[in-house]
């Protein structure tokens, strides 16, 4: 399929050809070719979206679906990819791209940028002399993760990679670069927001620059900031560019400044072989010390259960695994690893374990880890009042794509977990992303204290926390409203201050 693209001056006949569909017979392509009067995969492209492939008379049900399948135009709310993998494909090729010579810069653009918990395709960004355009497109088209190029315009390549994602990698030079960043980087909600605002000020917003509207003439461009400037707005960042009213804060100086990833101080729910994770203590220790050397300290918890019996820590081996974390401690020179556990609440909002099992922890986090259908505002309201519950893991208890969120009055229990000093995990697995944006920006309106953890069974599911800094950018988090920013000192004072009010 790609041998086409051995000679370049083939280029852009060859992308045109039907016929380099995956799979379509010469039947097939006449048929389109005669019902639709199409001669290219761009040209079929929309023929596609709007369902009028399906009008050819001629194909079968089995030879649509097969012509899709060959083109990969999986761009469907079913088919979204996770955050995650679209992250590390994106970066990936990403990284790709600037290793070519001709190329000056490249930015991740659309959701991906956006830091959405679903991505429909991967968008990026290139700054590059117009004159080595094809130089770059034979480029991709030799690059390992892609499988097909299904379109190649003067500025813009389609292309479908072998994971089975779709990437639009779009060209800029660097006049236009920011516009064009800006544009792509979206939401189509936001850029609407954008245009009405620029056009109320006397400018259009294109893809090739901020306009004069009387005269036409182009203003600012090169980078998003300097569009911001021209409109008498504070940089929005990428995060915050969906529907809800952001550009009102923008003109009046009232963007929050947002949590970043080098100013969290730790992470506080990780799993051990303890349980149900992969790895010993040490060995996390070990690699996290150096992995994520701007931590303080880290938090063990492991799931501890008398009820249930696989992959839990048992009530009786909890001094056990206290001992084990004070020689690792012991090692490392100061208590860099903290105790603490994960239980279950129960149906009557109880937490599962009792309160002198729950005093020996640091930090206790409480999930919901069964009835996932009901109403759960009372029972989140209830183990809120437990003393020694710290946190509530992972809130809303959805699975993305798999268990939808159950019933919550969020409101109702935002105003609990605040007057109880009880805080809201933003967790970060990438098909949880629980709670997610605006529960988060509930939440933190309310006076909730947020934590960003990874959930990690293994080493590599610690990077999870960039998505956790996302979720929390999106949710308009500041520095202050995480409480794992702050020194252990101030984790052990927000501690002590639930149990000072709900004493018993
Ligand atoms: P996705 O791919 O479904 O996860 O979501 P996006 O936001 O990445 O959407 P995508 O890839 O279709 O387009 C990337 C950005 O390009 C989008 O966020 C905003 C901009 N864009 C695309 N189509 C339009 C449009 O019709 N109007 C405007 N104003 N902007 C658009
Ligand atoms: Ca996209
Ligand atoms: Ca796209
Ligand atoms: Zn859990």
């Amino acid at each position: 399929m790609k041998t086409f693209l051995k000679n370049s001056s083939a280029i852009s006949a060859s992308l045109a050809d039907l016929g380099n569909i995956r799979g379509i017979t010469s039947r097939e392509v006449d048929a389109i070719q005669k019902q639709l009067g199409v001669n290219s995969i761009r040209e079929l492209i929309p023929f596609i979206s709007n369902g009028q492939l399906e009008t050819v008379t001629a194909l079968t049900p089995l030879q649509i679906k097969n012509i899709k399948r060959g083109l990969k135009l999986y761009k469907t709310a079913e088919s979204r990819f996770p955050l995650w993998d679209a992250y590390l494909m994106g970066e990936e090729l990403s990284k790709a791209i600037r290793q070519c010579p001709e190329v000056e810069k490249v930015m991740l653009a659309g959701s991906l940028r956006r830091g959405k918990d679903t991505i429909g395709d991967i968008d990026i960004l290139v700054q590059l002399n117009d004159a080595d355009r094809r130089k770059l497109l034979y480029k991709i088209a030799r690059m390992p993760q892609v499988e097909n190029i299904i379109a190649a315009g003067p500025h813009h390549f389609c292309v479908v990679l072998h994971n089975q994602m779709q990437a639009d990698i779009r060209l800029a030079p660097s006049r236009y670069f920011g516009a064009s960043l800006l544009y792509y980087t979206g939401s189509v909600k936001y850029n609407a927001e954008m245009e009405e605002l620029a056009a109320s000020k006397g400018f259009r917003i294109t893809p090739e620059g901020l306009m004069d509207s009387h005269t036409g003439e182009y203003v600012a461009g090169e980078q998003e900031v300097d569009i911001y400037r021209k409109l008498q707005l504070d940089f929005v960042a990428p995060e915050l560019r969906e529907d809800h009213d952001i550009l009102t804060a923008a003109a009046v100086h009232e963007i929050p400044l947002l949590v970043t990833f080098d100013q969290l101080k730790g992470d506080m729910q990780i799993h051990t072989n303890w349980s149900d994770g992969a790895e010993s203590i040490a060995g996390i220790a070990k690699y996290m010390s150096h992995a994520f050397p701007h931590y303080h300290y880290i938090v063990i918890t492991d799931h501890v259960s008398s009820t249930r019996t696989n992959h839990v820590l048992h009530p009786e081996d909890v001094f056990r695994q206290i001992a084990e974390i004070n020689r690792v401690n012991a090692l490392m020179g100061y208590d860099y690893i903290k105790k603490g556990a994960e239980i279950d609440i129960l149906e009557n909002g109880e937490a599962a374990l009792s309160d002198d099992i729950l005093q020996q922890f640091d930090w206790v986090i409480a999930s919901i880890h069964s009835d996932f259908s009901r109403d759960n505002t009372s029972r989140l309201i209830q183990i809120c009042k437990n003393p020694y519950v710290n946190c509530i893991g992972h809130p809303s208890g959805r699975l993305i794509g798999i268990r939808k969120p159950y019933p919550v009055n969020w409101d109702e229990v935002f105003t609990a977990a605040a007057a109880s000093g009880t805080a809201m995990e933003i967790n970060s697995r990438p098909n949880r992303l629980d709670l997610h944006d605006e529960q988060i920006r509930l939440a933190v309106s309310k006076g909730v204290k947020m934590v960003i953890n990874s959930d990690a069974r293994t080493l590599t599911h610690l990077d999870f926390v960039k998505l956790g800094i996302s979720t929390a950018r999106r949710g308009s988090c500041r520095k202050t409203d995480i409480l794992n920013t702050g020194s252990w000192n101030e984790i052990e004072k927000f501690k002590a201050e639930k149990q000072q009010l709900l004493k018993k």
